[in-house]
């Protein structure tokens, strides 16, 4: 009851029976429906930003075309390409920088930081991934950031996924977590080099983004 005491001053009345702080073990933080009340400016930025980085399919350095679409805003994108993944300041598919980050973005990643406990968190770089049924993500560490005490930032939007929360080894069997439209997700302190990853996303339609689901991932990446 304590996460909604929590959320309560930071959301609209019509939101906060839906939003919850639950900790799912050290470092980890979800918040259910903590972006619902912002629902509208963040699909309409996100709208903005895929208009002028359009997403694509990222190959990795093993040659496999991501499942995955994937844009950026912020003065940084995460790029992969046979050559490795990085951070970049332009958009190799624009030869631009990326779109800048919406307030919107910044703003909710840095109230949902700072309930989980996270007072100051200014990201320098969001990566979008955008999911059609069928696509995932495989277990992976996240390691390319340079400042590892800043926590992620991740926005769940359309279809649920069920996400895999791991351990420090990749052979640490993972949790299933299953995230909804509007959920967001706090990863800091013991927890920034956890393995992670998404399951397939199942066949669905969500009423406002139909047969997709996007997230949102801030970072600290410079
Ligand atoms: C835990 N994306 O893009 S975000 C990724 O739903 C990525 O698209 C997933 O993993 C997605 O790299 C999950 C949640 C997330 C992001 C980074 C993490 C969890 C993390 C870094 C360390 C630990
Ligand atoms: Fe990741």
């Amino acid at each position: 009851m304590i996460g909604e005491q929590l959320t309560l001053g930071l959301a609209t009345a019509s939101h906060a029976s839906r939003e919850a702080v639950r900790s799912l073990g050290p470092g980890v933080t979800l918040l259910s429906g903590f972006a619902l009340a912002h629902e509208q400016h963040l699909l309409a930025d996100l709208e903005h930003v895929a208009q002028e980085a359009p997403f694509r399919h990222m190959v990795t350095p093993g040659g496999f075309r991501m499942s995955v679409a994937t844009t950026n805003c912020g003065a940084l994108g995460w790029v992969s390409d046979p050559s490795g993944y990085r951070y970049d300041s332009l958009d190799p598919e624009r030869t631009k920088p990326w779109p800048v980050m919406p307030s919107s973005f910044r703003e909710l990643a840095g109230r949902a930081a700072d309930v989980a406990g996270f007072a100051t968190f200014d990201p320098d770089a969001c990566l979008v991934n955008r999911y059609d049924p069928g696509a995932r993500l495989t277990l992976h560490q996240d390691k390319n950031e340079r400042d590892f005490d800043a926590p992620i930032v991740s926005v769940s939007l359309g279809l649920p996924a069920l996400f895999l929360l791991g351990g420090q080894a990749r052979n640490d069997r993972p949790e299933r977590v299953p995230l909804f439209h509007g959920d967001v997700m706090v990863w800091g302190g013991p927890a920034r080099l956890s393995y992670h990853g998404v399951l397939p996303i199942k066949e669905g339609r969500h009423a406002v983004l139909g047969a997709r689901r996007f997230n949102l991932t801030f970072r600290k990446a410079g």
